[in-house]
């Protein structure tokens, strides 16, 4: 742990590529000549503990930056083509253990023996709008040796429980491994796509074109997407509230539903359909690595801003293959790190504070305003919620952090077609509205009949802007608009999409404040 801290301070301070390399010769060289001017001692010991040299840290970068030296692309071009390569590979081999369909299955798949259940089955669900993007995809089984190994490491994603940051941190180290030993280049590190830099919303072009310019297929490409020119709303990409909440309980499923289900869900084409709106094939889309690294980049931030990590999540193993298609069997604390992110502080689009760590459920809750069981209907609903209740919380609470909504136990029956943009909005003569969460569906599944979702957003900043100059807290309500998770849409446009027999519903509404 400690070298890791090290190593990505050294980083921090030195991000250029020369750069660092220099400063870390200079702390080899340090360690070397250290040894010889240690004075000399009478009793001679048996054998002298060196430190290991620092190893060099890479970067993990954004993409944009990452495609600036074509050598980094066509690494990266090479290892994915390779690994799809061997997915025809017998599956009892190495090469099948280093494939994309393999490393695609770890996180989930089709077959008898499958989480998901069948292909057929899901293709038979899907309305017929969706039925093409299940094209290509397959039922798969175990292969039968190594025994037990592929049921050791297939299957595993942690989605909707407290695993997901630590599970997904390993999954893409490994995966990092695997594109490593396919490009036969070891400098070679996951990119990721940084969609919360507004400028960055839609698809990168390196992935929307399905041939490489001298008539190859690109394997970035993938036909199965909402659009090869999706962009995502850069409303429901802005990660600064989300990087205020003090505890991992809070953190890890807000980052969880948004940014990253949304992303899934709305590169789509929707959930829960392939791929990458579909968990058990979300990992076959190329961009799902590089929406995934932007992911575990985004909890690093959180990390730098004085989030921890509980304790009972950092010895829990989990078992992946190596880039020689080996099992090897880690914990989040002895997860070696090689490489460093570009960038893990300022983050957010505004500066965030440090904050100190809170356990989740030890704070003081004051609700200000609630409604249970509200109905999602059409394309449009809204939820008034009575007046804010007065007293000395009420004040407070629009001025300071910690404000929250709070949407609990969200039902459905069946996928919804779209998903819903929420906002705050005043009522009453020129009513104002400011966007505060978008509610996504990825991992609900084919069946759903209890998605049990709830989302719990800082809406201070949002409660403030309706508040204006007024002194009094305004009367709000929750407003909720059915969206292709893209900017602009309208949502009267999605009529045809929406299904109505989705049963979507609300729990509890609750606008509370932490004190
Ligand atoms: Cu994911």
């Amino acid at each position: 742990m400690k070298r890791r801290t090290t190593a990505r301070r050294i980083v921090r301070f030195a991000v250029p590529g020369i750069l660092l390399a220099f400063v870390t010769s200079i702390a080899v060289s340090k360690a070397q000549t250290a040894a010889p001017a240690a004075k000399p001692t009478k009793k001679p010991v048996a054998s002298v503990t060196v430190a290991p040299p620092p190893q060099p840290v890479a970067l993990r970068m954004k993409f944009q930056d990452f495609v600036k030296d074509p050598k980094r692309l066509d690494a990266l071009k090479k290892a994915v083509s390779v690994m799809k390569s061997r997915s025809t590979a017998v599956n009892t081999t190495a090469d099948y253990r280093r494939s994309w369909e393999y490393w695609s299955a770890m996180h989930g798949f089709y077959g008898p023996k499958a989480k998901a259940g069948l292909l057929q089955d899901a293709i038979d669900d899907a309305p017929a709008s969706k039925k093409k993007f299940f094209n290509g995809l397959r039922d798969l089984t175990y292969p039968p040796t190594p025994v037990g190994l592929a049921a050791k490491v297939w299957d595993k994603c942690q989605h909707g429980t407290l695993q997901f940051l630590t599970w997904h941190r390993l999954f893409i180290y490994y995966f990092e491994k695997t594109l490593q030993a396919s490009a036969g280049d070891p400098s070679l590190h996951l990119p990721y796509w940084d969609y919360t830099d507004p400028a960055q919303v839609q698809l990168p072009a390196q992935f929307a074109q399905p041939t490489l310019p001298g008539g190859a297929p690109n394997p970035l490409y993938d036909v199965r997407r909402r659009s090869q020119t999706v962009k995502l709303d850069p409303n429901a990409t802005n990660i600064d509230n989300l990087l205020k909440k003090a505890s991992y309980n809070s953190f890890g499923p807000e980052l969880e539903q948004q940014p990253h289900g949304y992303a899934h869900c709305t590169v789509g084409p929707d959930c829960p359909y392939p791929l990458m709106g579909d968990v058990p094939v979300a990992g076959t889309d190329p961009i799902f690595w590089l929406h995934h690294a932007n992911i575990d980049r985004i909890f690093e931030c959180w990390l730098k801003l004085g989030g921890t990590v509980p304790a009972s999540l950092k010895t829990i193993p989990y078992s992946f293959v190596d880039g020689t298609g080996t099992l090897v069997t880690k914990t989040y604390a002895t997860l070696p790190t090689d490489y460093a992110y570009d960038h893990v502080t300022n983050c957010g689009r505004k500066a965030t504070p440090k904050f100190t760590p809170k356990v989740e459920g030890l704070e003081a809750v004051t609700s200000l305003a609630q409604v249970q069981s509200f109905q999602i209907n059409g394309v449009r609903s809204a939820a008034k919620l009575p007046k804010l209740k007065a007293g000395s919380a009420t004040p407070e609470a629009l001025t300071t952090s910690g404000t929250e909504l709070v949407l609990s136990d969200i039902t459905l029956a069946g996928p919804p077609g779209v998903l819903y943009n929420v906002y705050l909005s005043t009522t009453g003569p020129n009513p104002r509205k400011q966007y505060v969460a978008t509610i996504s569906f990825f991992g609900v599944g084919h069946h759903a009949k209890h998605g049990a979702l709830s989302r719990n957003v800082d809406v201070t900043e949002a409660l403030n802007a309706l508040k204006g100059t007024s002194a009094q807290a305004p009367e709000v309500e929750v407003e909720f608009e059915a969206t292709d998770g893209t900017e602009g849409v309208k949502p009267e446009s999605l009529e045809p999409v929406l299904n109505k027999k989705a049963g979507l519903k609300v729990g509890k509404i609750q606008l509370q404040v932490k004190k």
